[in-house]
């Protein structure tokens, strides 16, 4: 028998970005295994991964090029060969760029995969996008709120070394449930645990990952900035704010310390919801514990004033001089740690002329209300927007357009694949070549190609320079072969590579980015224009900025319950819901209701209900329990509206920004809830 081992990452859009091995016997994979040398994951994967092999082979897995028969969104289709495919697309991307010019294509690229040179971070298709003056993306569903925050306040996207909270003798584990959603970090919150760190979990519902806290504090959703500054006013009461390092190290404290005033204890109790023994005692423990560590989530920037509040928490480790330790500070993302040669992949340069933006948290906005050219393409790779991007219905609406000519590249058939025009299948991870980093880590890692591409799947970087070809194109930087472009990414000469080449990272299957393990984030100064931890930015004090439908009195008659809908500990967005083994374990869609609400509706545990708002409902199974507080309702996202009743949760969100980078506002949501049947 012919055995060999292939290094591998796991490509999924969570913080781990775990490196794994591959057994391939006489061609065929047999095994996948975290790697047990990873200093970050140490050999295990996750319950959605473990069984990935499995999931390349699904029986429902794309194979081939397809074209639609059926009206949109019908899922009616025929096989075509890729020639047949290519010639479509090409003819009527030509078309339209003749009639309304390149921007009328909406490249609609999503984070299925996270790869530098397959998926989303390059992102895949750039150059092709940049050659015919596409309308670019604005990357906004996920994190950007947050990110725009925490630049606001430091400089920088990235914060501390995850793996230094193991420092930590405080750990605010915030917005984050970390058990389900990059569960590798708790290695390193027990490590604390274990020498005496005190974990809280500030989450408004009780999350696999609050119940192994040591406290949870069940805030009410989108109040996280009042918290903060609350808890900082205990500091100051105590007279413990750190003032060598505000004095030092920070802009703007005298007027920050004047917005701080105006949050005393009883006033954040009453806006947060937490009672004011504990937001006391919280800020006590605040003030007297060094080092502090702030583990925000994504979750928690969900809201109309997310970015205020992830600035916030960059603020708060400015005033307890938290930064200056290691084990203390802020930790949001790794994002940016990595300088990778991202202008050579993309090739801006390309570009005749700046193109307009369109933002992927208002898919419904430009589908039917954009004018200036009209979107007459959309092209969506790596994202299931149908399923996952706000006001659902709207979305349909607008991809149920006749006029619009829909591409979907993707390796199973999603809510948005059925309202492609054409339909083309991706390879998954074993079977192309990609370079990763995670977001929630500082390695690097190398995934080869460890099968062929099943059926007539191809890659991210061999279908743009197919379609290339397809439309003549005779840019040569299209044709870079994948050994070339990961090259081209290696060769920034920053310095968070030095040493890494891309034959080392090939050879070792992952490297560490170049900071060392004991790095105080921060202590050569910050990247602000002031060089310091800025309170003030732009004449503006970082300060709290209230959810809008959470705080909305009028809607919240209407619809009395804050609906957030989280990560599935089963799914990894939509990716899996398809799966038959996880989607049992996950168990139809749910909603969590506290025994109050539940009673007062008469509704009760295991019943089927229907949740909804002004714009759209979804069904549900109703859960009566204390995990959430009464007035906030608990579901989770990932299911495809196909598989589960029509609808999913997003039909019940507002297509609206967020405060910063045109965020999403996911759990700034009211609905109310009755039995379905009536
Ligand atoms: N298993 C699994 N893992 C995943 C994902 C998945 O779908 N499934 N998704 C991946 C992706 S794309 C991302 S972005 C990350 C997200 O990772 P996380 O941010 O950890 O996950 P979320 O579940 O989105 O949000 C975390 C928590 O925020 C809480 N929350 C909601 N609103 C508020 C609020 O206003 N304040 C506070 N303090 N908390 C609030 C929620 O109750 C939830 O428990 O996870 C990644 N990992
Ligand atoms: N209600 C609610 N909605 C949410 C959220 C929430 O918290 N609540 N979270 C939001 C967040 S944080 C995110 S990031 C989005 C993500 O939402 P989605 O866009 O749904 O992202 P995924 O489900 O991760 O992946 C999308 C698709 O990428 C495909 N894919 C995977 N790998 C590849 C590849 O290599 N090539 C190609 N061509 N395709 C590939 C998968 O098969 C999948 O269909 O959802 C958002 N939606
Ligand atoms: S989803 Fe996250 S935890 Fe699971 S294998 Fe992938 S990177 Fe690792
Ligand atoms: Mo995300």
């Amino acid at each position: 028998m012919n055995t060999e081992t292939v290094p591998g990452v796991c490509p999924l859009d969570c913080p781990d970005g775990c490196s794994w091995t591959v057994t391939v016997e006489n061609g065929v994979a047999t095994r996948l295994r975290g790697r047990r040398d990873h200093p970050f994951t140490h050999g295990t994967l996750c319950v959605k991964v473990n069984q990935y092999l499995d999931h390349t082979r699904a029986p429902d897995r794309l194979l081939y090029p397809l074209r639609r028969t059926g009206p949109k969104g019908s899922g009616a289709f025929e096989r075509v060969t890729w020639d047949e495919a290519l010639g479509e697309i090409a003819e009527r991307l030509g078309a339209i760029r003749a009639t309304w010019g390149g921007e009328a294509i909406w490249p609609y690229w999503g984070t299925g995969n996270l790869g530098h040179l397959q998926g989303m971070r390059g992102p895949a298709g750039a150059r092709l996008w940049n050659v015919l003056g596409a309308s670019e993306q604005l990357m906004s569903i996920c994190s950007v709120a947050g990110t725009g925050g925490v630049r606001l306040a430091t400089g920088a996207k990235q914060g501390i070394d995850p793996e230094s909270l193991a420092h930590a003798k405080l750990i605010l584990l915030w917005g984050a449930n970390t058990l389900s959603t990059g569960h590798h970090l708790w290695r390193f919150i027990k490590q604390a645990q274990e020498s005496g760190a005190h974990v809280v979990a500030i989450d408004p519902v009780l999350t696999r990952t609050a119940k192994q806290a040591d406290e949870h504090c069940a805030l009410i959703p989108g109040t996280d900035g009042a918290l903060a500054l609350g808890l900082l006013h205990v500091v100051l009461t105590l007279g413990l704010e750190d003032r060598a390092y505000l004095a030092e190290h920070t802009l703007g404290w005298d007027e920050f310390r004047q917005r701080i005033l105006e949050f005393p204890p009883d006033k954040a109790a009453a806006i947060t919801g937490v009672p004011e023994w504990q937001l006391l005692a919280l800020g006590e423990r605040l003030a007297r514990t060094r080092p502090t560590a702030i583990r925000a989530g994504m979750g928690m920037q969900r809201h109309a004033g997310g970015g205020a509040a992830l600035r916030l928490l960059a603020c708060m480790a400015g005033v307890t001089g938290d930064w200056q330790y290691l084990g203390g500070g802020l930790s949001y993302s790794t994002g940016g740690s990595f300088g990778g040669d991202f202008a050579a992949l993309r090739r801006d340069d390309l570009r005749p002329e700046p193109a307009r933006r369109l933002a992927m948290t208002r898919l419904a906005e430009g589908l039917l209300d954009v004018a200036d050219p009209p979107v007459k393409c959309l092209f969506v790779y790596g994202a299931n927007p149908a399923a996952s991007a706000p006001d659902q219905n709207a979305v349909r609406r607008g991809l149920a357009r006749e006029d619009l000519f829909t591409v979907v590249f993707d390796q199973f058939p999603t809510d948005t694949a059925d309202y492609a025009d054409i339909v083309l299948p991706s390879t998954m991870q074993t079977e192309h070549l990609d370079v990763h980093t995670g977001y929630g880590h500082l390695y690097l890692g190398w995934n080869e190609p460890a099968v062929p591409p099943p059926g007539e799947c191809v890659s991210a970087t061999e279908l743009f320079r197919r379609l290339a070809r397809r439309m003549g194109l005779t840019e040569p930087s299209l044709y870079d072969s994948d050994e070339e472009l990961a090259a081209q990414l290696l060769g920034s000469g920053h310095p968070s590579l030095s040493g890494i080449t891309l034959d080392r990272l090939r050879a070792e299957g992952w490297v560490r980015l170049n900071y060392p393990a004991d790095e105080i984030r921060f202590r050569q100064g910050f990247p602000t224009p002031s060089g310091r931890l800025e309170f003030v930015s732009d004449g503006q004090v970082a300060g709290y900025t209230p959810a809008k439908e959470v705080e909305d009195p009028e809607l919240a008659r209407r619809f009395p319950l804050v609906l957030v809908s989280t990560a599935s500990h089963y799914f990894m967005n939509t990716i899996f819901a398809n799966r038959p083994a996880l989607a049992r374990r996950a168990g139809p869609p749910s909603v969590a209701l506290h025994p109050e609400d539940a009673a007062a509706r008469g509704l009760a545990d295991g019943q089927r209900a229907r949740v909804f708002n002004d714009r759209g409902s979804f069904a549900a199974l109703v859960r009566v329990t204390d995990v959430v507080r009464p007035g906030v309702a608990a579901t989770t996202k990932g299911h495809w509206s196909k598989l589960t009743g029509g609808a999913t949760v997003n039909s019940t969100v507002d297509e609206r920004d967020a405060d910063l980078g045109r965020g999403a506002v996911f759990h700034d949501n009211r609905v109310e809830i009755e039995g379905w049947p009536p």
